[in-house]
């Protein structure tokens, strides 16, 4: 009978389903989460949602954070630390509002946190913070990186050691207004309006050695189909919308992404950290709540998906950080992740 009780007081999605896994914390509202193991270490670098006053609006107006809080554990289902504010927007000169999804690397002795706001005239830029410890505090460089732009970064080292920053998402971040690397003011609130012609592409740039600036201006990331074909603006269940990623796995480059509208966790394959990627199919199904976001990484020999939903809240803008095993087929396929247990 204790076992019929537990289970009845399991929670339960609005819909009634059980989740696959449940929230790392609960004391704050964590979302996007880029995990990174330093020194045999999670360290979980996400978006700190608060429940702030601006009415919800497609251009996600709603998602109002104001600073970073890194969780760290020492594996899946050890305790999680949750530590004080990392970095705080009133520290960063350049920003202006909306510290959305980040990520950090380490390099050079140094932890490096990269991170979007809008700046003071409202556009979204993408900026850099430095500390000698992973959870911070991190000083913020006094200048955005120099030609970014957009939001969501992911921050890749590949095996030579050189790092490549992906970025960018539709809509609300504002990639639709970017004509090349050039800011198009009247690009509109969505997305490129050309439902035959390419998807507007993620980004990529080589970063500098130091880490605090651009080697490059960024270029195109080209996602296409099984022909080569590129993904078009109007197949919404497969083009870019947000959240890069980009993990290696058997020596091949996983480049994967938010689907935003229809709200899949999808990915490409490809041979270069620069693409062109094949798209392969789907990591998550749509999770409770609008946005998906995550980050992939290998740990003892196991690989981890972080992602995020709204168990907590049943609020698009209070998220909830979780993490699930995935695996590969041999092909190399990744088998897809329900984030209920149906
Ligand atoms: O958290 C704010 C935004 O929502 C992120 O930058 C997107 O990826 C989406 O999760």
């Amino acid at each position: 009978p204790a076992v019929v009780a537990a289970a009845a007081n399991e929670p339960r999605s609005p819909e009634g389903l059980r989740y696959l896994s449940q929230p790392l914390v609960t004391e704050i509202y964590t979302a996007d989460p880029s995990a990174h193991v330093f020194d045999n270490r999670f360290y979980i670098y996400g978006s700190h949602d608060i429940n702030g006053t601006t009415p919800e609006d497609d251009l996600g107006s709603h998602f109002e954070m104001r600073d970073y809080r890194v969780l760290s554990m020492d594996r899946v289902g050890a305790p999680v630390t949750v530590h004080p504010v990392a970095l705080d927007i009133k520290d960063v000169p350049w920003a202006g509002r909306q510290m959305w999804a980040p990520d950090a690397a380490f390099k050079n002795g140094k932890y490096y946190l990269y991170f979007p706001a809008k700046d003071k005239q409202d556009v979204f830029r993408i900026g850099v913070a430095t500390s000698n410890s992973p959870t911070g505090p991190f000083t913020a460089q006094p200048q955005a990186i120099k030609g970014s732009y957009s939001m969501d970064p992911a921050v890749f080292t590949d095996d030579d050691g050189t790092s490549y920053m992906y970025f960018g998402g539709i809509w609300g971040g504002q990639l639709q207004r970017w004509n090349g690397n050039t800011y198009n003011p009247d690009g509109g609130n969505t997305d490129l309006k050309q439902d035959n012609a390419p998807a507007a592409a993620p980004r990529v740039a080589k970063m500098r050695g130091d880490m605090l600036e651009f080697a490059e201006s960024p270029r195109q990331v080209q996602i296409v189909d099984e022909a080569g074909k590129p993904i078009l603006g109007g197949d919404h269940d497969r083009r870019f919308f947000e959240a890069s990623w980009m993990h290696k796995y058997n020596g091949k480059y996983y480049f994967s992404y938010s689907t935003g509208d229809t709200h899949f966790i999808a990915y490409a394959t490809g041979d270069s950290p620069y693409g062109p990627f094949t798209y392969r199919g789907r990591i998550l199904s749509p999770v409770q709540g609008w946005t998906s976001h995550h980050s992939i990484v290998q740990k003892d020999g196991r690989w981890w998906l972080f992602y995020h939903d709204t168990q907590l809240t049943n609020k698009t803008h209070l998220r909830n950080v979780k993490v699930t095993e995935l695996t590969y087929n041999p092909d190399g396929t990744i088998r897809t992740i329900d984030p209920f247990v149906r």
